[in-house]
């Protein structure tokens, strides 16, 4: 496909080619991309899964920085097409929506069933992203679905004189898929949202159930030919959309039905972020999905029941398991509705799992047992975010190991450890590198003309603008950084270490404080990066508009990466596994992945810093109770922001209070002083080249865990009780599917 860079012009190298394609940017942040890397994984390991989702027409905003604050554009990624879908004609099913309920007899039977009828009916229509394994014949598929007005849409109306409605209708059918939510962790209530989740998994359970069909064999063998994976809560309407289509449609007993049903759903948790918890009001569930508010309210009051049974007069267990919360208004809670329904749960990290077993979940333990929950630390692809974003340094292992064979076994990167403080290697590892940094920081000038040298220690965050992820945080150190460099002697500030600092990430439109740590990063960069009396010692970037294309050129560039998450917030964090296998440092609080990742390449060679996750409660309570001043190191830096060092003094307060008249509450006062003193160790070691270079291979060599080669098959192994066999990817055999 050639697409014109000017009207009349042809691209004129592959290259060009490649700088043209839009991200399919449809997810958010680390739960779609891992998602991206276990289909990659799963056909890689000649597993037999599939990846369903939205194909929304508006994906991911691009972000541009306009007066240094965020301002949205819409994605409209399939301006030029989309080469890599196959639109399935053939692959439509029906969703409704709304509608009323009724009992009918059968005929034949006597039995009574309840009918579901009327409302919207629209279409799904499928897109199949396949996705092939690395040196496999298996192929690896993604479903999208887009949607459309129900074929029964016709010009009828049109011809009726309802030209109006029609046009509505067909606009409402069409608006399902129109557009991403643009929320990382945070779930907004919107109709329309829910209408997304239910779109999803209907489409996707028909699409199912139609293959199993195929296969002629009972229900009760369902679970042993079907496992369904739920990636956070988003899918959980699956659960009683099965239990519909099991007892409503295929007229099997409810307790049969709900069997086979828990024997088929597994849950992912991703998040214990309390405004990242799904809750909807039943009201509007009961609205969009009549049926599905009834069947929910049984499979409730059921569970409850053996609840009760098995912890007589408990009320107090009974409302803390409850799918739905009392209160006004009355709340579905899909992450209880997912556990209810699901014969295995599991966090991301280690510490994630921990938590989610001693806080979200721990009323269902006392239920259920620990058994049913369990932990899968999140996994990467090293095709992607080795091999293809990191080309370089990809030849050069496999020159070092006498081959790729790393590419589908990262335990062979073990054998760089020997090389680690092989004078040679270091050096041609340490030219990869500054090749990579050479790389980002002709980005950084051709894009904000900002001049960064290569050779200056590239300190880097990149993420979803939260508070939670503490970018604030790292601004703050910025400007204290910014104040002792100010303040040196000429001899001293000569000795200091170059330092870039970038940012990156995009936050939601509707989150102002987000916004404003954006606004905040800008305004610090203009002025540190004007001042020429601190000698180019710190530069201040922020790139606009950071996504997958985007991170494929920082995080091979990265000397030292941020993951400053307050303890216990960062379920796992998938950014921090990239960073390291592309041999980037870690400056990184005790939380999620990072502590595994450090478990992995060895506490000397992770800079650790900040409370621990045990201690995070009393912090913000001491914080509430009064009883913490701020330290004075921040005390100078929020006074000088204050007073408008950074512009017009006033601009950044409600950012600001958030550490004052707020409690602080992701307790940056508690951890800034470690922070600062961890920075100063970093800017120290940074000047031993060779010793850097000794820990950057070991990084390296030592990421085998965050594979998601490995990742996916203990979902395999210890989940779907699935094997691997290798798929012979002819045409016949995807179409037919
Ligand atoms: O598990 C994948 C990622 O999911 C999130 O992005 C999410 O949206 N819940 C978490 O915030 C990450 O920690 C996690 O790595």
């Amino acid at each position: 496909m050639f697409i014109p860079k000017e009207p009349g012009t042809l691209v004129s190298a592959m290259e060009d080619l490649i700088d043209e394609e839009r991200d399919a940017a449809l997810g958010n942040g680390g739960l779609g991309r891992l998602a991206a890397c276990y289909v990659d994984s799963l056909a890689s390991c000649d597993l037999p899964g599939w990846g369903y989702g939205l194909r929304y027409n508006y994906g991911m905003f691009q972000q541009r920085i306009v007066d240094g604050y965020q301002t949205e554009v819409p994605d409209y990624w399939l301006n030029s097409g989309n080469p890599w879908e196959l639109p399935r004609v053939d692959k439509t099913y029906n969703v409704r929506f709304f509608g009323g309920l009724h009992d009918e007899k059968d005929p034949e039977t006597g039995k009574v069933k309840r009918v579901w009828d009327g409302g919207q009916v629209v279409q799904a229509a499928a897109y199949d992203v396949p996705i092939p394994g690395y040196d496999t014949t298996t192929m690896g598929n993604i479903r999208l679905w887009s949607s459309r007005p129900n074929s029964s849409f016709d010009l009828s109306s049109f011809n009726e004189g309802n030209y109006n409605q029609a046009v509505e209708e067909k606009k409402s059918a069409e608006n399902i898929t129109s557009i991403l939510y643009p929320n990382d962790n945070h779930m907004v209530g919107k109709e329309l949202r829910l209408k997304q989740e239910y779109f999803l998994v209907a489409a996707t359970l028909q699409d199912i159930i139609y293959r199993f069909k195929k296969g002629k064999k009972p229900w009760c063998e369902f679970p042993n030919q079907v496992a369904i994976q739920l990636n956070d809560t988003h899918p959980t309407l699956a659960i009683p959309e099965l239990q519909r289509i099991l007892v409503d449609e295929e007229c099997l007993e409810w307790d049969e039905a709900w069997d086979i049903v828990t024997r088929t759903f597994a849950f992912t948790n991703h998040t214990v972020l309390p405004e990242a918890l799904e809750r909807w009001p039943v009201d509007l569930v009961k609205h969009l999905l009549p049926r599905h508010m009834e069947i929910i309210y049984a499979i409730n009051l059921f569970f409850l029941q053996k609840v009760e049974k098995q912890f007589p007069g408990d009320r107090d267990l009974l409302v803390q398991v409850s799918a739905i919360e009392e209160g006004s208004p009355q709340c579905l809670r899909m992450a209880s509705l997912a556990v209810i329904g699901s014969h295995t749960v599991n966090g991301v990290a280690a510490l994630h799992s921990h938590l989610i077993r001693t806080t979200l979940f721990q009323h269902f333990i006392r239920y259920y047992g620990e058994e049913k929950f369990t932990n899968v630390t999140n996994g990467i692809s090293p095709r992607r975010w080795l091999h293809q974003a990191n080309p370089n340094l990809s030849q050069l292992i496999s020159s070092k190991l006498g081959g790729i064979e790393w590419i589908k076994d990262m335990e062979k990167l073990r054998a760089l450890n020997d090389l680690a403080t092989d004078k040679e290697f270091q050096e041609a590892w340490m030219d990869v590198k500054l090749h990579n940094k050479m790389r980002l920081a002709g980005y950084i000038k051709n894009n904000l003309g900002i001049e960064v040298s290569p050779d200056a220690l590239f300190d880097i965050q990149v993420k979803r603008i939260h508070e939670y992820k503490r970018q604030f945080m790292n601004i703050l150190s910025v400007i204290h950084r910014y104040h002792e460099l100010k303040a040196m002697e000429p001899s001293e500030l000569d000795e200091a270490t170059p330092r870039v600092v970038i940012f990156g990430g995009k936050a939601a439109p509707g989150y102002y404080i987000a916004k404003l740590v954006i606004k905040l990063i800008s305004s610090v960069s203009a002025k540190v990066n004007s001042d020429c009396s601190i000698k180019n010692k710190l530069k201040v970037v922020f790139l606009p508009d950071y996504n997958v294309s985007l991170a494929e050129v920082i995080i091979p560039a990265s000397d030292i990466s941020q993951h400053i998450s307050t303890a216990g917030t960062e379920a796992s964090g998938t950014s921090n596994m990239k960073f390291v296998l592309n041999g980037g440092l870690i400056l990184g609080t005790v939380d999620g992945a990072n502590i595994e990742i450090g478990e992995e390449i060895g506490k000397d060679n992770i800079f650790f810093f900040g409370v621990l996750a045990q201690d995070v409660e009393d912090l913000r309570h001491h914080n509430r109770m009064g009883k913490s001043a701020m330290v004075s190191s921040l005390c100078a830096v929020v006074q000088s922001v204050r007073e408008g060092e950074y512009g017009t003094p006033g601009v950044f307060a409600p950012l600001l209070d958030t550490l004052t008249i707020g409690t602080d509450y992701y307790l940056v006062s508690v951890d800034f002083d470690a922070y600062i003193e961890k920075q100063r160790e970093i800017e120290e070691l940074y000047k031993d080249k060779s010793c850097w270079a000794a820990k950057s291979i070991r990084c390296t060599a030592n990421m085998a865990k965050f594979s998601s080669d490995r990742s996916i098959r203990e979902y395999a192994e210890r989940i779907w009780n699935i094997e691997p066999c290798p798929l012979a990817a002819t045409p016949e055999a995807i179409l037919n599917d």
